[in-house]
């Protein structure tokens, strides 16, 4: 019941907690729905075997239904949904709901007809699409979410709605941080009052509200929120920097993936790399032709050579492009990159890292006979990208026979997440 759009909050629509129902308050009405729905039903079927001795019942019951054991196919609930009633015999009906976050589209409720077939048609879920109402400010992109709703905001504007210049700054509520609180007189004529939740009763007798973030976010022990906090009246809200989706549990920052929900701007020829909190438009480029050696342009393996050329048997007979993700200050040693070769006709592999602006927090090592792996070896603090380009050298009887380069990019996140 908290208002969802930031700026619903700041035009201060008061909402009084106890007049909505919460999660589970609301999953148990469900619950007895259903409950209520079997019973009925139970009733119903044992309904025929009085009937048909004529009973006294005060509700007739269709006789149709009374003496028919003939069912419909059975019925399958929705994806992100649930059917309410089990009977599929004729004259019955079976009603369908959808999640939190989620309406039905379709017969909410079909009955099993005379011909045993349904009426209405299958109804399935559909997300409500929390962009609807176009929340994002100054040309901000909205991500929709599972029950919310991210802003990707242009450069100059942060903030859940991209409405703060600058950089990220929780706006200040206006809404009163103090409300009357609930009295009831006892029979001695004493006073008991009380404050709803968030909500602190005051030695002058109003309730204030608990300033969550100020209480728990400054210490790593008792954060409250991933990333940023801002304190709501009654409550509190968990903030995530652009180009990150508010987690379903309310308080941790997931990646969005920009790459894989279109929301990228890279060109036809280049490849979306997803990041934590963006993307990258990466175009990886096979070496030019040089010295008798050319590589094939959409694989960058090497060309057959000519015979007498041996510039060319010396070059790579293959280049390949690694683009690695990488939150910021990851614990290290840890292993980023595996390298084998799937022919190995030679008795050793050497592998070494041969250039690159990152070197000073890389190591190579050999982890089994036919693999190498690129370790990370200092915690990296972002925004960073680092390059590192790795050979791995195939011998026998101390004879080169031929290398593979392997150039890597890791993009570190500004963040920890
Ligand atoms: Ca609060
Ligand atoms: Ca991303």
């Amino acid at each position: 019941c908290m208002p969802r759009s930031p700026r619903a909050r700041t035009s201060c629509v008061s909402v009084i907690p106890q007049e909505c129902l919460n999660r589970q308050q609301a999953l148990s009405v469900v619950q007895q729905m259903q409950k209520l729905l079997v019973a009925q039903e139970a009733a119903h079927l044992q309904a025929p075997c009085q009937a048909g001795v004529g009973s006294r019942l005060a509700v007739p019951i269709p006789t149709h239904a009374c003496l028919s054991t003939e069912m419909c196919p059975q019925l399958a609930a929705p994806l992100n949904g649930r059917m309410l009633g089990r009977s599929l015999r004729v004259g019955h009906e079976v009603h369908f709901i959808c999640d939190a976050g989620f309406r039905l589209v379709g017969s909410e409720t079909r009955a099993c007809r005379h011909n045993r077939t349904w009426s209405g048609t299958q109804p399935f879920c559909r997300s409500i699409d929390d962009c609807s109402s176009n929340p994002c400010a100054n040309s901000g992109t909205c991500v929709d979410g599972n029950q919310s709703y991210t802003c990707l905001c242009p450069p100059g504007w942060s903030g859940p709605s991209c409405q703060t210049p600058g950089t990220l700054a929780p706006t200040i509520s206006p809404c009163p941080s103090n409300r009357q609180p609930r009295c009831a007189e006892g029979r001695s004529g004493s006073r008991r009052c009380s404050c709803d939740t968030g909500f602190q009763l005051q030695p002058g007798g109003v309730c204030q509200d608990v300033d969550e973030c100020q209480l728990y976010q400054s210490n790593p022990q008792t954060q409250i929120c991933l990333h940023d906090c801002l304190n709501l009246p009654g409550s509190y809200r968990c903030l995530c920097p652009p180009g990150y989706l508010l987690h379903a549990d309310r308080n941790a920052c997931e990646d969005v993936n920009e790459c894989a929900g279109k929301q990228h701007n890279c060109s036809q020829g280049e490849l979306c790399i997803n990041t934590f909190g963006g993307y990258r438009c990466v175009h990886p480029k096979c070496p030019p032709p040089r010295h008798n050696t050319s590589y094939v342009k959409t694989s960058c393996e090497r060309n057959p050579c000519p015979m007498d050329s041996r510039a060319c048997h010396l070059a790579a007979s293959s280049i390949s492009f690694h683009y690695l993700p990488l939150q910021a200050n990851r614990t290290v040693p840890r292993v980023l990159f595996k390298m084998s070769t799937t022919r190995f006709v030679g008795d050793s592999l050497r592998f070494a890292i041969t250039g690159g602006r990152g070197q000073g927090v890389f190591a190579v090592r050999r982890s089994d006979r036919q693999t190498g792996e690129l370790l990370l070896t200092s915690p990296v603090a972002g925004p960073a990208t680092l390059e590192v380009e790795l050979e791995m050298s195939e011998f026998s009887h101390k004879v080169l026979l031929g290398k593979h380069i392997f150039k890597v990019t890791a993009f570190v996140s500004p963040y920890v997440f």
